[in-house]
Formats: structure tokens, C-alpha cells, sequence
């Protein structure tokens, strides 16, 4: 293997082969979805949820829309990454700021273990959607902290580590409604309140229809020997709504601002029926990856149709050497 993760082992990592009649850079689990829409007895439908290492099991942050779709954030547990237990209880932040959200939504969370705790990045409802930023040693107890931006923004997503000394957050300033376009934003902060240094990191296509409406990135950079590489999903209009596939970049490791390579091709998109029907037909929307950096292996937690949880796999050499090869930026 060429390329290196830079990261921990895992080697109880959710895997299984690529199915031998199968081509594809990334595949599907035969278990999907791994999350059913009513794993809680609340929920209308969990989806695009965010899972990283615990202990000796992993721990994660749901999003879960509950019965009267409210959208809400839960904490769970796995002892192996696939079987869930899934809190009946949202999240309450400990020392939310004034006038924030507890009494609004919360929703498509990331979790990214940074320094020494574990931060959570949301879509907060303040006056519209922005970017709320939180953190926990245990899952039990969440502290909220100042959002980082003003509305309207979504996905946000914390790099892993400082580069050059300070924290990165990638974003997508967006609107008030379903939004009908969007670029991905990389931001500084020397201490994750004040955010700045604005720079524009990558935005749609007109020739890969996949990605010609928006794009968004998805799960926690990974660290690798060739660049970050960053899972994001991409938005096609079509006279049927919007349909979300998954691609993939490699960004420059001390300049993330910097594009190396993009995907020209999907790496996934909705064909599945659970794929396809649901409360949002045709989304595959991707907010977290675990990673074993002995082997190489990656497993990717996508929302499907804004309704179940699903996993998907690939090997980052894999993917990098495809996006190298079809490559979207000259
Ligand atoms: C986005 C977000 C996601 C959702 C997607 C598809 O704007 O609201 O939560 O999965 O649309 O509906």
C-alpha cells in the first residue's frame, strides 16, 4: 500500500470484501441500513449521523427526527460499529449560549476527536440554520459553545488537528430554505470561538452533473501521506428534486484551501431502494468515516433518503489513486 493514513489503528473496524461481481471504488454493507428509522421508539427517522473510536467500542451523535419531526441530536453506543444503542433522550447542552437553540432544532452532526475531547459540529437552529460547535469527554455530558458562524450556514466540519498553529473548519454558507446552491469554505480560529481567514476551497461543476447544483463536505478529514482526503457530497436538480451522491478530494496537508484532486465521477449514488424511498427520495449523505491505518480500510456512515443509516467501504489507496485518475481539477 502507497498511500499511508496518518492515524491510529483499528482493527476492529466494520468491514466486509467487495463483492467479487463488483467494480466499484466503494461498496455497500449487505446489512444495510445498519440504523432502521424507528431503532428508538421517538424517532421518525435517524440518518446522517456522525460515529468515532470509544474505549473499546465506538460511541457517536444521531440524528434523530423525532415523531413530531423535530430535529434533534441523541448520543449511542456500538460494541462493534453496526449494532446500536441509541439514548430515547436528545442531547442537552450544558451552558448553551443566550438565546441559542435548545428550544429549536439540532441537526446532521459530525464528531471529531481533537487534542483531548471529542467536539461536535451541527446545523443549529439560531434564527435560521448556522454552525454549533460543542464538546464531550463521555457522551453523557455536552458542553455547548459560542456557534461558530452567523446564519445561514451548514455542514461544518472540524480538521482533526491544528495546521500551522491554528483550528480549520470547512463550511457551506447557505440560506433559509432548501438552498440551490453552495460552495465548501475552509475557516481559521487560534481558539475555536473567533473564526477567519475566509478562503474558498472548492465549489459545483458544470460538467459533473452529479455535483453541478452544490456541494458539501461530509465526514472528519483524513489525514493521509498524500494529502487530506475529504468524503463530500454533491447535489444533481433534476425535474424530480434534488439527488445527493458521495465524491471524494484530496486537499493539500498544509494548505487545505488547496485542491489536488477531485472526484469526476460519484464514488456512490442513490440506486438502492433504501437509497432512493424515504422521507427524501435519492440522498446519500455522508457525515462520518472510521479508519484503520494498518490496512488501509475505510468505512463511511451515510444518511439514505433522510430515513436510515447506511455503511458503505473502500481503501483509501483505492479511492485516491480513482480521483487522481479522473480528476476534475486541471
Ligand atoms: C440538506 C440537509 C440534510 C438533508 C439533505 C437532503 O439540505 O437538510 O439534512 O439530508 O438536505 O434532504
Amino acid at each position: 500500500m502507497s498511500v499511508k493514513i496518518i492515524g491510529q489503528d483499528l482493527p476492529n473496524i466494520p468491514w466486509e470484501e467487495r463483492p467479487a461481481e463488483c467494480k466499484d471504488v466503494m461498496w455497500r454493507y449487505t446489512g444495510n441500513p445498519v440504523i432502521k428509522r424507528d431503532a428508538i421508539a421517538c424517532a421518525n427517522s435517524i440518518f446522517n449521523s456522525a460515529v468515532v473510536p470509544y474505549g473499546d467500542g465506538f460511541a457517536g451523535v444521531f440524528r434523530c427526527d423525532s415523531r413530531s419531526r423535530r430535529m434533534q441530536i441523541h448520543a449511542g453506543f456500538s460494541k462493534d460499529a453496526v449494532n446500536w444503542q441509541i439514548n430515547e433522550e436528545p442531547i442537552t447542552f450544558i451552558d448553551p449560549p443566550p438565546n441559542d437553540w435548545q428550544y429549536s432544532f439540532a441537526y446532521d452532526p459530525r464528531v471529531c476527536y481533537l487534542e483531548d475531547r471529542y467536539y461536535i459540529v451541527w446545523c443549529n437552529g439560531f434564527y435560521g440554520p448556522t454552525i454549533g460547535l460543542g464538546y464531550t469527554f463521555d457522551f453523557k455530558d455536552f458542553y455547548q459553545m459560542e456557534n461558530a458562524f452567523l446564519p445561514h450556514n451548514r455542514n461544518g466540519v472540524l480538521f482533526p488537528r491544528k495546521i500551522n498553529g491554528e483550528y480549520m473548519m470547512l463550511s457551506r454558507p447557505s440560506d433559509n430554505g432548501q438552498t440551490a446552491f453552495g460552495d465548501i469554505f475552509l475557516s481559521s480560529s487560534k481558539d475555536l470561538v473567533y473564526w477567519g481567514k475566509h478562503r474558498h476551497v472548492f465549489g459545483t461543476s458544470v460538467t459533473s452533473g452529479w455535483q453541478s447544483l452544490k456541494v458539501g463536505a461530509g465526514p472528519i478529514p483524513i489525514e493521509t501521506s498524500e494529502g487530506w482526503l475529504l468524503f463530500y457530497h454533491g447535489v444533481l436538480q433534476s425535474c424530480c428534486g434534488y439527488s445527493y451522491s458521495i465524491g471524494a478530494a484530496l486537499l493539500d496537508l498544509d494548505d487545505p484551501a488547496k485542491v489536488i484532486a477531485r472526484s469526476n465521477y460519484y464514488l456512490l449514488s442513490p440506486q438502492k431502494l433504501y437509497e432512493c424511498v424515504g422521507d427524501t427520495p435519492n440522498v446519500c449523505f455522508p457525515c462520518a468515516a472510521l479508519t484503520d491505518a494498518a490496512t488501509g480500510r475505510i468505512a463511511i456512515y451515510y444518511g439514505c433518503a433522510d430515513t436510515v443509516t447506511s455503511l458503505a467501504f473502500c481503501q483509501v489507496d483505492e479511492v485516491i489513486a480513482e480521483i487522481r485518475k479522473n480528476n476534475l481539477v486541471k
